[in-house]
C-alpha cells in the first residue's frame, strides 16, 4: 500500500532514459511512498496498486519540481531607487561613484540583522516557489567578510528550514572586492583561502564555492587559489565565467571538476570543449542578459555540438536580475537565447539538478528520486515556456507532501 497515487495524469518526467519528447508518459501514474517515487508508467500498468489517497488530475501534466540552480535570493535592501535613477538618466558610472551598485547592496547586507535577512528574502523565495520551484539554489556574496558571508548562509538555511522548498547553499567566495580592501587585493583573496572558506566548511554552511571571474571580479589566478582552498576542504566548485568578457573561466572551471559555468555570453570553443570533457553544465542566465540588455548570446550552437547539458536559472539578484520567476527564464531562454521548450525545461529540472550535484535526488521524475512534483493545467508541457507571466503549478509536492503555499 503507497502513500499516494496520481493517475489519470501525463507525465514529463525530463528521464533521458524514457524515449521521446519531455521522457513524457501519456495517460500515466505515479506512486509515492515515505517521499520517494515508487513508480512511474502508464495508468494502466498502475491499476493493480493501492495507495491511501489515490488522486485522478484530469488530464494534467506533471513535471519534476522545478531547480532554480542559480541565485542571489539573500540580500538586504534592494535596488529599485538605482534602477529609477538610470531611467532618469544617471551612468552606472554616476551611481556606483555615490557608492550604488553592488557595494549598496553589501553595505545593507551587513546591517541587517539574520532575521531580517531572512524576512527580507521570504517573499522573494515564496514568490519563485509559487512559480514552482521546489528546490532553489542560494548564494552569499554580498558580505565580502566572513561574519556577513557566513549571515548570509546562515539564512538561506533558515528559510529551507521553514519553507517547503530544498535550499542549496553555495558560498560565493569572491564576488567583488570590498572598498576597505581596494589596494589590497591579495589579501582579500588571502582573507578568503585562510579564514572564510575553512570557517564554512567547519560550519557546513555551503556544499560549494562560487567566484566571479570577470574583469569588475576576480582574476583567473585568484579563482584558482579559490578553487584548490574549495577542494582542499572538500567543497565543490562553480564559477561566474564569461559574462561580460572571455577570460578562459569556463576552461578553468573545468580543470578543476567544477560543476558547472555559469552566464557564458562570451564563452568560446576552446571553453565549451574543456566544459564537454569535464561533464560539466552550462548555466545560462537569460534574466541578466534582458536586465543588462546584452546583445552577445551565449554559444547554444556550440554547447549542442559538444553536448553540454543545459541548465536555465533566474540568477534573482538585486542589481542585475531582479527576476522572480522560473517559468519566465523558460520564456526567455526560448525566445532570446534559442532553446527549445524541451530543452527550457530541461534546463529547469534534469540539467539544473546536476548543476548542483543532487541528480540523484532531484530532476526527474523516476523511480527513487525525491517526490518533488508540480502539477500544471495545461495541454502540454511546451506551454511551460510558451506563457509570459504564467502564474505557476496548480499545485507543487516537496518529498511526498504537498506543498502549495
Ligand atoms: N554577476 C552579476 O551580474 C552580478 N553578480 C555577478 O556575479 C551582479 C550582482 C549585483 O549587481 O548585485
Ligand atoms: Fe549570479
Amino acid at each position: 500500500m503507497w502513500d499516494r497515487l496520481l493517475t489519470n495524469c501525463n507525465v514529463a518526467t525530463m528521464d533521458p532514459a524514457v524515449p521521446g519528447g519531455f521522457g513524457a508518459i501519456e495517460d500515466g501514474a505515479i506512486g509515492i511512498q515515505d517521499g520517494r517515487i515508487v513508480r512511474v508508467g502508464r495508468r494502466i500498468d498502475l491499476a493493480g496498486y493501492r495507495a491511501q489517497r489515490v488522486e485522478p488530475l484530469g488530464g494534467a501534466w506533471v513535471t519534476p519540481g522545478l531547480v532554480d540552480c542559480h541565485t542571489h535570493l539573500v540580500f538586504g535592501g534592494n535596488r529599485a531607487g538605482e534602477f529609477e535613477q538610470r531611467l532618469n538618466g544617471a551612468s552606472y558610472e554616476e551611481i556606483a561613484r555615490a557608492g550604488g551598485g553592488i557595494w549598496s547592496t553589501a553595505k545593507a547586507t551587513r546591517l541587517a540583522s539574520l532575521e531580517e535577512l531572512v524576512e527580507q528574502a521570504r517573499p522573494r523565495l515564496r514568490a519563485l516557489m509559487a512559480g514552482g520551484a521546489t528546490t532553489v539554489e542560494i548564494k552569499s556574496g554580498y558580505g565580502l567578510d566572513t561574519m556577513t558571508e557566513m549571515k548570509m548562509l546562515e539564512a538561506a538555511r533558515a528559510l529551507g528550514e521553514s519553507e517547503k522548498v530544498r535550499v542549496a547553499p553555495t558560498l560565493l567566495a569572491l564576488h567583488a572586492l570590498p572598498p576597505e580592501h581596494r589596494d589590497a587585493r591579495g589579501d582579500y583573496v588571502d582573507m578568503v583561502v585562510d579564514e572564510m572558506i575553512p570557517a564554512v566548511a567547519d560550519a557546513g554552511l555551503a556544499q560549494a564555492v562560487d567566484g566571479f571571474c570577470e574583469g569588475i571580479g576576480f582574476t583567473p589566478d585568484e579563482i584558482g587559489r579559490l578553487f584548490e582552498a574549495a577542494d582542499a576542504h572538500g567543497l565543490r566548485v562553480k564559477l561566474h565565467a564569461e559574462q561580460l568578457s572571455n577570460l578562459g573561466g569556463a576552461a578553468l572551471a573545468a580543470g578543476h571538476g567544477a560543476l558547472s559555468a555559469d552566464h557564458l555570453e562570451h564563452a568560446d570553443e576552446k571553453g565549451v570543449e574543456a566544459m564537454a570533457r569535464a561533464g560539466m553544465v552550462a548555466v545560462l542566465l537569460p534574466g541578466a542578459f534582458y536586465a543588462l540588455r546584452e546583445t552577445r548570446r551565449p554559444p547554444v550552437d556550440l554547447l549542442r555540438a559538444h553536448g553540454v547539458a543545459m541548465a536555465v536559472a533566474t540568477d534573482c539578484n538585486p542589481g542585475t536580475s531582479p527576476i522572480l520567476s522560473p517559468t519566465l527564464m523558460m520564456s526567455m531562454a526560448c525566445t532570446l537565447f534559442g532553446l527549445t521548450p524541451e530543452e527550457a525545461l530541461s534546463g529547469m529540472t534534469v540539467h539544473a539538478a546536476r548543476a548542483l550535484g543532487l541528480e540523484g535526488e532531484i530532476g526527474t521524475i523516476a523511480v527513487g528520486k525525491a517526490a518533488d512534483l508540480c502539477i500544471w493545467r495545461v495541454s502540454r508541457p511546451a506551454e511551460l515556456a510558451y506563457w509570459v507571466g504564467l502564474p505557476g503549478p496548480e499545485r507543487r509536492i516537496v518529498a511526498g507532501e504537498d506543498a502549495n503555499i
